[in-house]
This record gives C-alpha cells, sequence and structure tokens, in this order.
C-alpha cells in the first residue's frame, strides 16, 4: 500500500530503519497527543497491538479525556494517562508535531532523550523531527504510515488493527472528502476494508452518533443563526445558559461551526462559545474567500487558512460587531 501505483510524497526518516528498531525492543510506551483525534488514537492502538504480537510489552498513553466516540475500539481500555513501565526501552511518539503536542506527556518525552530510544512517526510538515528516529511523511493521515510501518514488521493486519487505522483514515480525511485525499488513502482503505475494518460502526461512531442533550443545544443553536455582510458571514452563538438548559457540555459543541458555513451564500461562519462570564471560544471557518487565520490574528488566535479560533471577551453583541467589521475587510 505504500505508494504502489501512486505518486509518494517525500518523507524525513527511514521507515524500514524503525521497523527493524522497534522489532528489537523488549518494552515500548506509545505517546498519543493532547485532546486526542481519531487518528493519534487509531495509529497508538494500531501499533500497541502490533508491537504487543511482536512480543513487545507494551503501553499506550494520552494525558486528556478519552472521547467516548471512540470507546468502540478494540484496546482503548489500555490507554493509561501516565507512563507506568519504568524501564521500557523505548517512547514512540505517533501523529504528534512536537512534544508539546503531547500535553502534559511532553515533559515525559523530552526527559527520556539519552536514556531511551525515542521515535516520532508523524505526517504533518511542521514536525521539528524531535526524536532519535523521525519518520515524517506528509499525508492525509498518519495511520497511513502506520499501516506502512505495521506492514514492516512482518505483522498481519487482523480487524482490530483495520479498525483501528481506519478510524485515522476517516477522521483525519474528513471521511474522505478532504482535498488531501488521493489514490493511497483508498488503496491503503481497500486494504483495511479487505482485512475486516467495518467503516458504519466507526462511522456511526466517530460521525453519526450524539446524545440527546447534544441534539437539543444543536437545535436551539442552529435556530438562531444570525447573517451579516449580505449573508455571507454567519454567526452562531452558544451561551452557557443553553448550555445548562440542554445539558450538555462544551465539548458537545465541536462541529457546530461547520453547519451556518455549509449554508449557500456564507464564506465565513464563526461559532462563539460562552466559556465564562463575558469570555467567548471563537472558531472560524472559511470556504475558501476568506483567510480566517489571518482574521483570527487581528484577535491574538491563529489556526490554518480555511479553520482557526481565537479568544474574545465582552459583551456578545460588541463581539459580534469586531468580527462582522474584520470580516468584512477579508472578504473584498
Ligand atoms: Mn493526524
Amino acid at each position: 500500500m505504500n505508494g504502489a501505483g501512486g505518486k509518494m510524497q517525500k518523507a524525513a526518516g527511514d521507515l524500514q530503519k524503525i521497523a527493524e528498531e522497534l522489532k528489537k525492543l523488549r518494552s515500548a510506551v506509545i505517546f498519543t497527543h493532547t485532546r486526542p483525534d481519531g487518528d493519534t488514537l487509531g495509529g497508538g492502538l494500531a501499533l500497541f497491538l502490533a508491537l504487543s504480537r511482536c512480543g513487545v510489552r507494551c503501553e499506550i498513553c494520552n494525558d486528556s479525556d478519552i472521547p467516548d466516540k471512540f470507546f468502540f475500539l478494540k484496546g482503548i481500555e489500555n490507554v493509561k494517562k501516565f507512563p507506568t513501565e519504568e524501564n521500557a526501552e523505548a517512547y514512540i511518539a505517533v501523529d504528534s508535531s512536537e512534544e508539546a503536542r503531547l500535553g502534559e506527556l511532553g515533559e515525559f518525552f523530552s526527559r527520556a532523550k539519552g536514556k531511551r530510544l525515542t521515535f516520532n512517526i508523524d505526517h504533518h510538515i511542521s514536525n521539528t523531527l524531535y526524536a532519535r528516529f523521525n519518520y515524517v511523511r506528509q499525508c492525509a493521515a498518519n495511520c497511513q504510515n502506520i499501516a506502512a510501518l505495521i506492514r514492516l514488521l512482518g505483522v498481519e493486519t487482523d480487524k482490530d488493527i483495520a479498525d483501528a487505522l481506519m478510524t485515522g483514515l476517516m477522521t483525519d480525511s474528513g471521511n474522505f472528502s478532504h482535498s488531501d485525499v488521493d489514490g493511497e488513502v483508498f488503496r491503503t482503505a481497500g486494504l483495511l476494508a479487505d482485512a475486516g475494518a467495518d467503516v458504519d460502526t466507526i462511522g456511526y461512531n466517530v460521525f453519526r452518533r450524539q446524545s440527546a442533550a447534544r441534539a437539543l443545544l444543536y437545535g436551539r443553536t442552529m435556530s438562531g443563526i444570525r447573517y451579516f455582510l449580505d449573508g455571507r458571514f454567519a454567526v452562531i452563538v452558544i451561551t452557557r445558559e443553553m448550555l445548562s438548559a440542554s445539558g450538555a457540555d462544551q465539548s458537545a459543541t465541536e462541529g457546530f461551526v461547520d453547519f451556518p458555513l455549509s449554508v449557500d451564500g456564507v464564506e465565513v461562519a464563526a461559532a462563539m462559545l460562552e466559556v465564562n462570564f463575558r469570555r467567548f471560544k471563537i472558531s472560524l471557518r472559511s470556504k475558501g474567500k476568506a483567510n480566517v487565520n489571518a482574521i483570527a490574528g487581528v484577535f491574538g488566535g491563529g489556526g490554518h487558512i480555511l479553520a482557526s479560533g481565537c479568544m474574545m471577551f465582552g459583551d456578545a453583541e460588541e463581539i459580534i460587531d469586531k468580527l462582522r467589521y474584520t470580516v468584512s475587510q477579508h472578504l473584498d
């Protein structure tokens, strides 16, 4: 699957060499990034299962609470907050462009240098190559790199590994719809489907299911979409009162901003989440005409051209005025 029949992005590092080093280990800890997504957990779990099958005593760590949409993954119960294996020979970071991305685990990883073998397997172009052994290849999901690594380890991809890797492919690729989805993504997905990956169960758990509290909050929020700049800028506001009335917590609002952006004519959407009194977490999305990284930057935030965020303080209406003015400057 690694490039067979397709163009390969240039990679930093030697995956074959990493596979050889990993096979020699007796113990290892796998590190996944803070506020985990399907790619870091799926890749971490797949590698955990594969290395365990090679006879490597393995741990997998994440510093955050695991979102319950990932509870269906086999082996997820093995994820610990901190490493407990004192004498682990190797630390392996997956899907993390720098040590700080590991959150509280970043300290552990930094301190391991010189004492243990460190590995870094990632797909972000900004990766700082912070480990002794690095493999960084830009692609839609780091699970593509992990899939190739597992093949080099000589471990058969069984259903549990296939489900874990497919979860990373589906989540990081926006369910195979982002602009960086190429033939290799589908070739890897094809092999994982052949190995038993269940896209219906994965899709239901990571994209479709939600709590009744979230559904209620979603309805209330979207019934209040406001449009500015001749319908090119849409704003939703989620107040603390709306959160408590629905029984949902802040994390339930993840993905809300995508809905106002989907409205015909809207070029920029903002979700304003009241995290504290007069304190709003702003999520900004663009269809492409406006650079929301620059817009968020005006208010001390940032992110990507099409997806960014910032914190803003004060009265909701004043914040909307400021956003409207800044968005109007970036749309013309
Ligand atoms: Mn990723």
